[in-house]
């Protein structure tokens, strides 16, 4: 682990590796359906695409998932108390994350932990210039991934993890009942996770919020490939590929892939990848839950659902959970 002085933060960097991206790309695309992490849309390009996307009318989550922050923030201070130590798992650029630093009372420290360094670096610099007296530790590294905790100067009352954005739909079910058990651990026995879940609905809402008219999300898909050519030598043609986007009621999710345009071969690290025409590249899940099928699957990684708030339509849910064990 680096650490890099940033005036008045330090930003502790695992370095989340080139050589597992070059190891996972090559793994999945040799797959058969072909594959490739969704976490790696987040270079500096893509978190921008990523950032327009939340300004879209619709992809109708970070408006509704910010409409049920501000009406519930009170109930939500009252729950989690003073004293807090904020972890962020996949920050961004911290934005959703002001209503939360702004209110909590006697804020122990703020972790805000994400794979894009740049972004991280940039949102650290503002926070400590807009919260002064609010010590901000950013990590930079892979969440999937273990790695260890930067200790706050202050001691805290209780750590509780954000993770908002429904982030947890884009985990298949076994890795987030993983995922949510690292998390329980993390945040120890009384403290909490504050968490966006994304719901169930009409598939033509969710149709259009993962297929917008500006394209948008077609780049965002599309940039992954691009990343590909720039930093692994790859020679994929974009033009040749689209975007791709679908609900599959079967499985309660929405999956993203890229089709591959006509029959072709393209190379990566000198090594040739076949594609025929039609076949995809499944680049992303983001799945929907119902309430009870969110709980059961928090219960089973040792967290209780201590309060859950929805907007009006209940298309969106922020939830509390506590660590029981
Ligand atoms: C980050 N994640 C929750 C987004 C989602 O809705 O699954 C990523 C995204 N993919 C396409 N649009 C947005």
């Amino acid at each position: 682990m680096k650490a890099e002085e940033g005036g008045q933060f330090r930003l502790h960097d695992f370095n989340p590796g080139q050589d597992c991206f070059l190891a996972e790309v090559l793994s999945g695309l040799r797959k058969s359906p072909k594959e490739l992490p969704s976490k790696y849309f987040y270079d500096e390009h893509g978190s921008s695409l990523f950032e327009r996307i939340c300004a879209l009318d619709e992809y109708y989550i970070p408006s509704t998932e910010a409409a049920i922050m501000e009406t519930y923030i009170e109930e939500m201070v009252e729950l989690l108390g003073p004293g807090v130590l904020l972890i962020e798992y996949g920050s961004g650029s911290s934005a959703k994350t002001r209503i939360l630093l702004d209110n909590l009372r006697e804020l122990a420290a703020y972790v805000p932990i994400d794979i894009c360094r740049e972004q991280l670096w940039c949102a650290a610099r503002e926070l400590v210039s807009v919260y002064s007296g609010l010590e901000v530790l950013p990590v930079c590294a892979d969440y999937t991934n273990s790695f260890e905790l930067p200790l706050p100067g202050q001691p805290s009352e209780r750590k509780v993890v954000y993770f908002p954005g429904s982030t947890i739909g884009n985990f298949d079910p076994v890795p987030a009942r993983h995922f949510l058990e690292h998390v329980a651990g993390v945040c120890g026995p009384g403290g909490g996770l504050l968490i966006g879940v994304d719901l169930k609905k009409d598939p033509g809402v969710l149709h259009r919020a993962y297929n917008d008219g500006e394209g948008v999300t077609a780049a965002f898909n599309l940039n992954l490939l691009e990343r590909i050519n720039r930093e692994l030598n790859g020679d994929f043609q974009l033009e040749r590929f689209e975007h791709y986007a679908f609900y599959n009621p079967g499985e309660g999710r929405v999956e993203m892939h890229l089709l591959s345009l006509i029959d072709q071969t393209v190379h990566l690290d000198n090594v040739a990848i076949p594609f025929a025409r039609g076949e995809s590249i499944w680049t992303e899940s983001s799945y929907k839950f119902t309430l009870d099928e969110f709980e059961q699957m928090a219960g089973a990684a040792g967290f209780k659902v201590e309060k859950v708030w929805t907007d009006e339509r209940q298309w969106f849910s922020v939830q509390y959970l506590v660590n029981t064990e």
